[in-house]
């Protein structure tokens, strides 16, 4: 196992958008694996291949208490998202210190492939939804801070980019 070097916001490689995996094979367990201490260790509630630089539809979550409840999406797709909204709080790994309120579905379903290449179906709702649809959004080159005010995101953007000098 491996811990991963994570891409802070501004940086052009979130926007990449991810492609389908081919084959749930040693390489994409390999990459779960290390995605999953990644997480564990920042620590976060969930993590997507783009946010390691790796290109791929792979997430990984974990909402549990007990951080012993690991869920690995590998080319997942919500096929269902209800028509009720709920606004909560979101933070993210590529942005650290920043929190803000993001409008999602209150419920969603997801369609994906496990971690052995069998399909399933899971209903999500509380903070996996919220964050199923967030790690969605990564996927597709997209970043939670997008959502908010054009203000608030030049005010986040020279925040990072300070932060990232400083160190
Ligand atoms: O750790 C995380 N917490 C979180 C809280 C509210 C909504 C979404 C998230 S996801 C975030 C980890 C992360 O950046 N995933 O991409
Ligand atoms: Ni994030």
């Amino acid at each position: 196992m491996a811990l991963l070097n994570i891409i802070n916001y501004p940086d052009k490689r979130l926007h990449k958008i991810a492609k389908p995996v081919e084959a749930v094979n040693d390489r994409i367990r390999r990459l779960v694996a290390d995605m999953a201490e990644t997480m564990y260790a920042a620590p976060g509630v969930g993590l997507a291949a783009t946010q390691v630089d790796v290109h791929e539809r792979v997430i990984v979550i974990d909402v549990s208490e007990t951080h012993d409840q690991l869920l690995a999406f590998i080319n997942p797709e919500i096929i269902w998202s209800s028509d009720e909204k709920k606004l909560s709080e979101e933070g993210c790994l590529s942005v650290p210190g920043i929190y803000d309120n993001v409008e999602r579905a209150e419920k969603v379903r997801v369609h994906a492939l496990n971690e052995k290449g069998e399909i399933f179906e899971m209903d999500c709702e509380g903070l996996l939804a919220v964050c199923i649809q967030h790690e969605m959004d990564h996927l597709m080159g997209r970043v939670f801070v997008e959502y908010l005010s054009p203000l608030k995101q030049t005010r986040i953007k020279s925040k990072m980019k300070k932060l990232a000098h400083a160190m």
